[in-house]
């Protein structure tokens, strides 16, 4: 099992190669907003883990593990970020809130939150009769 570091530094490999093709350390280390030094220290342990394959001048390259899990943690950041999208949270807080939660949830909570949002997109008057319930609530605070 990848640590929360771990996670973060797959998700974010496996993104990059996913829009460019390939992932640098310097466009890792971009990304997160953490020094060079770190990624390759992080880079060697993932290699170290077998979930990429790291050749100092030609780059890194995903193992089939690294691959499959990256996809899931991606799987995982988009599937929360709609979920907090669908519960009425603001947009400027989705991605932090995200950040915060993701490494911390079971799979099944996240295949929970998956029916759950399904459940929502099926019909979308499931989604405005949860906005009429926020803006009662919201009411009742100006109320009181
Ligand atoms: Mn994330």
């Amino acid at each position: 099992m990848p640590t929360p570091s771990m996670e973060d530094y797959l998700e974010r490999i496996y993104q990059l190669i996913d829009e460019k093709g390939y992932a640098r350390v310097s466009d890792i280390a971009e990304a997160l907003a953490v020094h060079p030094s770190s990624v390759t220290k992080m880079v060697q342990k993932l290699d170290a883990n077998d979930y990429l394959v790291y050749e100092k001048y030609r780059g890194l390259v995903l193992t089939s593990k690294g691959r499959k899990i990256g996809k899931r943690l991606v799987y995982r950041h988009e599937l929360l970020e709609e979920f907090m999208r669908i519960i009425g949270v603001d947009e400027s807080r989705i991605y932090k809130d995200v950040e915060g939660i993701e490494h911390h949830l079971s799979w099944e909570a996240i295949d929970r939150v998956g029916d759950l949002v399904q459940y929502f997109e099926e019909e979308p008057e499931r989604v405005e009769a949860l906005r009429k319930v926020q803006e009662k609530n919201e009411e009742a605070v100006k109320d009181n």
